[in-house]
């Protein structure tokens, strides 16, 4: 069974909702992920339609080590309303996915951070996302259009790391200890590559 968005007319964008070709890998006891490849159909217009509406900002000034520097990335954000509910989300479709993936997860989405990597040039580096400090075990979800790029992910401080080619529609699902006990990296790259937007789902809280 396909959700389908309604806002792109003839080719609508859709959602596998069985999640059937979900592939999920233990990292360790205690931390797992979970890829679904092509979980999202009609992902260029996803990333065109998104394009168009998000007001996509460089955060500047951003701490580093010893020094302040400009995100190589553009970046936007979505916030469910606080009355508790997960909201209609930004368009009809991702709020949709928001459902979709509380329903399958069990943790209560309420955001969504959108993340463009213009060209090779653009990344984010090692790290564990920040809300870890106050929700035990969050679980995040990473559908991803336009070019493939890859997420690395290796265990806290370093180590061998595994790596996912993740555009064009894939899902990727980090749950368990993931974000306490792993990194996760977006490297730059050094050929020529087309714009990714990453459309990342958390929760600020620990269950639904
Ligand atoms: O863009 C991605 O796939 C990763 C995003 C990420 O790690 C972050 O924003 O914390």
């Amino acid at each position: 069974m396909f959700l389908q968005g309604s806002l792109f007319g003839v080719c609508d964008p859709a959602v596998d909702e069985r999640f059937a070709e979900a592939r999920r890998v233990d990292l360790d006891d205690r931390s797992w992920v979970e890829f679904v490849p092509g979980w999202l159909v009609g992902a260029d217009a996803v990333f065109d339609e998104l394009l168009d509406r998000l007001e996509l900002r460089q955060r500047t000034n951003i701490p580093m080590y010893d020094s302040l520097v400009d995100e190589p990335r553009l970046t936007a954000s979505w916030r469910a309303p606080a009355d508790g509910g997960p909201g209609d989300g930004p368009t009809t479709l991702l709020g949709d996915i928001l459902r979709l993936l509380i329903d399958r997860y069990h943790r209560p989405f309420d955001s969504i951070g959108f993340n463009l990597y213009r060209d090779g040039n653009d990344s984010v580096a090692w790290h564990g996302d920040r809300h870890r400090h106050h929700v035990t075990d969050p679980v995040v979800a990473i559908l991803s259009v336009g070019q493939a790029r890859a997420l690395r992910l290796r265990p806290r401080g370093g180590g061998p790391s595994h790596s996912w080619n993740l555009g064009g529609g894939d899902l990727f699902v980090m749950g368990g200890a993931c974000q306490h006990e792993w990194e996760h990296s977006v490297p730059k790259l050094r050929r020529a590559v087309g714009p990714r937007l990453s459309i990342t789902y958390r929760h600020d809280t620990a269950s639904t």
